[in-house]
């Protein structure tokens, strides 16, 4: 069955075609899913999450992966503009098409259900976040045992550039948005003994969306996976003559491909530490006696770009 996965995402955009693509990766074993309210609403994601695993899941998969509800709440809230894409995507006409959903959500809040997973599970397991880390940090916290069963986690968040993309009152603009929601929870996870791999926003530089990018999509619509990419990402701007706060990157797209074909990026060790409080709450620095984590420094856009478009044209 390959490596097994415990995905838990925040419903933005692209976290919702995360789910789409490791549905689509063979050699990855899907174990649980899990949707915090942060770059999203909880019900439009919850949704969105079962509709997507049983459009575009293997055959039983509707019947084997369910998707957990967090109950966790952040520090500091995402702008309701950016979350509203939830219900977007929520509504798209080929998730509706059945007018039933069969895919279960769990009867454990998220950070339980994950714990659940991890113990019942006789292999180590690779964490997939593409939100805060809120959860992970509860699951930590309330049953330690778990870490002997994590492979490694794969996360985006954090930067290590001067300038992040929170542009909120009374913050530096020093960090990045899922660090940013709960800063402690970053902590938490750092002061674990779990192996990080790390998409950082440097690490998505090369990835971001582009006319060209949407309209490779547009030409493939005639497959339903590209279609649903395509529909997905209508919802955000692209990036056409220079960066503003709201440009879209493939954050989580790209972090999710880390999972799937490691060999896409390049990474390095970086010792860092975050700043929990305070005008730069969220940040991540480098520092020489921080936890080590292995940052994605590096990637091939047109390896990358393919491998989404070659992944989604098989759904
Ligand atoms: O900081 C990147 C994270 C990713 O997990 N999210 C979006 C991705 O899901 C927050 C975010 C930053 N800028 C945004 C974001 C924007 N312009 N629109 C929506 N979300
Ligand atoms: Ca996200």
């Amino acid at each position: 069955m390959g490596k097994k996965l415990y995905f838990n995402h925040d419903a933005g955009v692209d976290d919702l075609v995360s789910l789409f693509l490791v549905l689509q990766m063979k050699d990855v074993e899907l174990i649980g899913v899990s949707v915090i309210p942060a770059d999203g609403y909880l019900e439009p994601g919850m949704a969105a999450s079962r509709k997507i695993i049983d459009r575009f899941g293997a055959p039983g998969a509707s019947g084997t992966v369910e998707v957990a509800r967090s109950n966790s709440r952040g520090r500091n809230p995402f702008p309701a503009e950016w979350r509203m894409h939830t219900f977007f995507v929520d509504a798209l006409p080929i998730l509706n098409e059945p007018g039933v959903i069969h895919t279960r959500e769990a009867g454990l809040p998220a950070h339980k259900h994950m714990i659940q997973q991890l113990l019942a599970s006789d292999e180590p397991v690779t964490l997939l976040f593409t939100g805060p880390l809120t959860d992970l940090a509860r699951a930590l916290d309330e049953a330690p045992e778990i870490e002997e069963k994590i492979d490694k986690l794969v996360w985006m968040g954090g930067t290590f550039n001067e300038k992040g993309n929170v542009q909120e009152p009374e913050h530096d603009g020093t960090a990045e948005w899922n660090a940013f929601w709960d800063p402690e929870a970053v902590d938490r996870v750092w002061n674990s003994g779990i192996k990080i791999e790390l998409v950082a926003l440097e690490s998505t530089n090369k990835v971001p969306l582009t006319v060209p990018v949407r309209n490779r999509w547009a030409s493939l619509r005639r497959h339903a996976g590209l279609d649903f990419v395509g529909q997905c990402y209508a919802a955000c701007p692209p990036l056409v003559f220079m960066e503003t706060n709201s440009t879209y990157y493939l954050w989580d797209v790209l972090t999710t491909a880390v999972v799937g074909d490691p060999s896409l990026v390049e990474m390095k060790t970086v010792h860092s530490a975050v700043i929990a409080d305070g005008p730069s709450q969220g940040r991540t620095v480098e520092t020489a006696d921080g936890r080590p984590v292995s940052l994605v420094y590096d990637v091939e856009p047109e390896r990358f770009f393919d491998y989404i478009t070659s992944l989604s044209q098989n759904a």
